[in-house]
């Protein structure tokens, strides 16, 4: 049994250090997300917070299989998706702090930040927004003549925006390099998927459009990433787009203070069961990789690392008023 495991770890490529690479980077998302919830209770925090608590592994499976030179577009919910692909912490928190020192000066916030630099192109704050971006990206890669891909990542409620449709018609016509991540934590704010379609398996709107669709644990980070490499693999070698499907679930309400009468207590539980940075862990510890003290050692940096960002967004200074305008206009 234990052999078996191993075989399938191994055909993923991954050896301890990516291992544990993959892990800090879950840890990290975790922590940003629990600690920016505390300052948001303290009143620190300006704006709303659309925690990625318990969609981590979404985020890492997939980014742990680009390159620096491939870009990915973001949603509303986007830290998880800004650190696993690359944008360093500290700039990212200020950022969420609207900073000076943010990574687009404060003028992206918790909902708009973008660092090119990492190929990543930005969040969204429209629900769906950000696909057809994303396929203009996949576009420009091919004309460019490189071999980069593009990961566009977006919610089950997205999957009902005309955009979605049209981009994933585009996509597969043009056999661009793009790769599809539906995160399916079953509720768009309020209202469960159930609700506005009668076909529950996002992956399944694939084979409309003649590609190919695969739905996934989006809990469990091997998988996630098994799949990434299998999409990515695909569209460099100019095979065409792939849409992912990803059922996972956020472990809160959708902004802060949501009561989430729309969802039961015993189905949050379920779904803290399936935590996915305890089963990654569980992974690591039973590969070997690491004991249950380097574990214990390395969560705790990282949380003094994120706590330090914080302490440090909150000393930062707010962006000078006069700037405001930088950036709007051409001259
Ligand atoms: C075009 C548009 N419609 C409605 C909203 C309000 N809104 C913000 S988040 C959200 C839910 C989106 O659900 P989903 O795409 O599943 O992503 P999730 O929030 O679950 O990550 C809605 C309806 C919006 N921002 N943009």
């Amino acid at each position: 049994m234990a052999r078996k495991k191993q075989v399938a770890l191994n055909s993923l490529g991954l050896g301890a250090e990516q291992a544990l690479k993959i892990y800090a980077k879950l840890v990290e998302i975790r922590q940003c997300e629990q600690q920016l919830n505390t300052a948001f209770a303290k009143n620190l925090f300006p704006g709303y917070i659309h925690s990625y608590q318990g969609q981590e592994a979404c985020a890492v499976g997939v980014c742990s299989t680009l390159r620096d030179d491939d870009c990915i577009v973001s949603t509303h919910r986007g830290r998880g998706h800004y650190l696993a692909k690359g944008m360093a912490l500290e700039p990212m928190v200020c950022e969420m702090f609207g900073k000076a020192n943010g990574i687009c000066g404060g003028r992206g916030g918790e909902m708009h930040a973008a660092d090119p630099a990492v190929g990543i192109l930005g969040g969204n704050g429209i629900v769906g927004g950000g696909i057809p971006y994303a396929t203009g990206a996949a576009y420009s890669a091919v004309l460019d003549g490189s071999d980069r891909v593009c990961v566009v990542f977006f919610g089950e409620g997205a999957s009902n925006q005309g955009s979605f449709h049209e981009s994933l018609n585009l996509a597969a016509a043009w056999n661009l390099p793009l790769i599809f991540v539906c995160e399916n934590n079953l509720y768009a704010e309020m209202t469960p998927f159930r609700d506005t379609s009668r076909q529950i398996d996002v992956a399944e709107r694939a084979h409309g459009y003649g590609i190919s669709g695969h739905s996934v644990d989006g809990n469990d980070v091997l998988a996630v990433r098994a799949a990434s490499l299998a999409a990515v693999g695909q569209a460099r070698a100019g095979k065409g787009p792939t849409l992912l499907e990803l059922k996972t679930y956020r472990h809160g309400g959708h902004f802060q203070g949501d009561p989430c009468h729309y969802r039961s207590r015993e189905e949050e539980q379920l779904w803290l069961e399936r935590d996915p940075v305890q089963r990654f862990r569980n992974v690591v510890l039973q590969q070997g990789w690491q004991s249950e003290n380097q574990l214990a050692a390395l969560e705790a940096g990282i949380e003094a690392q994120v706590g330090a960002a914080i302490d440090l967004a909150l000393r930062s200074p707010d962006p000078d008023p006069s700037e405001a305008l930088r950036h709007v206009y051409a001259n």
